[in-house]
């Protein structure tokens, strides 16, 4: 069966003796259950061993949980499955359910008499305790009949975790990520029950759960040779961004290229942009319009890639790499079919949270230091 347990994922960490049946909730779950999780990106506790992801850290004894009574539900009632992808973005600082925030969508939708079971795949690196408010679930943790009653369950990097409950309690109930920076950028959901009306004062300020702040960031490196940087304002699915790349090292006239460009992130790793480049450049003494994507390959080497109105593009390959935990070395590479190629790397020391020490080479602009600034 290829559907992943709980148990199967603590096993992983507890060793074999732990994990009881190895197709783990074979009799819980009944036909409904249907096969694999289409997506799910862990196959088996084993293989989060070999991946590095069975962190140091003590995981949760759920498989050791076992109800008194039995907490298996009325057969008889129908099943809703609801199945949640637990996403995130680190850099913008957003989190999803089912690629989505909660201020893009807002409600689970349950009805009174039917068993809900969520199941819920996480394809971070985070753990994630999810808390539903107002009932308790039962979660499949290989105990079958006396699978374990809480509110909150944690769904461990990479892993799948299921649990279920018996609609009973009408009302509008928060489910949510316990991990409240989370919460609020948006890993969380309304469950409500079809037949509830919320009071008006609760109508009245519920727009409030989809209110979220844009993100101001920025980071500049002002180096003896040259200084790059950027500027972004960002939503969840938007952002405004500034970028400059100025340089007067072993030029004999200061070249500038300054970007406006507004993006949409169409999930955690996939953005695309448009927008304008404003360069001295005599390969493009008018400037030019850009429409481009950004995507992180494996080893996050980000990649860039743009065509112009004028036909031509670039494509740019950078990449970050910690040699301790304060000194970076980085490089990136470039080719513009007017421009040619252009390579850069240096060593960046990390001072503080918003200041490094940086020195780099520019294929252009030569050697330089000086420092970067972040905010
Ligand atoms: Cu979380």
């Amino acid at each position: 069966m290829g559907m992943t347990l709980p148990s199967e994922t603590v096993g992983a960490g507890m060793g074999h003796e732990e994990m009881g049946h190895g197709g783990g909730m074979d009799m819980q779950m009944g036909p409904t259950m249907g096969g694999p999780i289409e997506g799910d990106l862990f196959k088996n506790g084993r293989e989060m061993v070999v991946d590095g992801m069975n962190a140091k850290r003590p995981l949760p004894p759920y498989p050791k949980l076992r109800a008194i009574h039995s907490t298996a539900p009325d057969p008889s009632k129908p099943v809703r499955e609801i199945r949640l992808t637990l996403d995130g973005d680190m850099e913008r600082y957003v989190w999803f359910l089912n690629n989505k925030a909660l201020h893009e969508d807002d409600q689970i939708h349950i009805r009174k008499g039917e068993v809900v079971r969520f199941v819920m795949i996480n394809r971070t690196m985070m753990y994630h305790p999810m808390h539903l408010h107002g009932q308790f679930f039962r979660v499949i943790n290989g105990q079958g009949d006396r699978s374990p009653l809480k509110h909150t369950v944690t769904v461990m990097p990479m892993a799948t975790t299921v649990f279920e409950f018996e609609a009973s309690e009408v009302g509008d109930w928060f489910f949510h990520c316990h991990l409240l920076y989370h919460m609020h950028n948006g890993m969380a959901r309304v469950v409500e029950y079809e037949s509830f009306t919320p009071d008006p004062d609760t109508q009245s300020v519920r727009h409030e759960l989809f209110e979220l702040d844009p993100y101001v960031y920025g980071s500049g490196d002002f180096l003896s040779h040259m200084t790059e940087g950027y500027f972004e304002i960002a939503g969840i699915r938007y952002s405004g961004l500034v970028d400059w790349e100025i340089g007067w090292g072993n030029v004999p006239e200061t070249e500038y290229e300054i970007d406006l460009l507004g993006n949409y992130f169409h999930n955690r790793f996939l953005s695309l942009f448009a927008g304008a480049q404003l360069s001295n450049n005599e390969a493009y003494p008018d400037g030019r319009g850009i429409f481009g994507f950004r995507y992180p390959l494996p080893l996050l080497i980000g990649v860039t890639g743009w065509v112009d109105t004028e036909g031509e593009f670039r494509f740019i390959a950078e990449k970050a790499y910690p040699l301790t935990d304060r000194l970076h070395l980085f490089g990136e590479f470039q080719y513009d079919t007017r421009l040619d190629y252009e390579w850069a790397a240096g060593l960046e020391y990390v001072v503080s949270k918003e200041l490094s020490i940086t020195g780099s080479y520019h294929s252009e602009f030569g050697v330089g230091g000086g420092l970067t600034v972040r905010f």
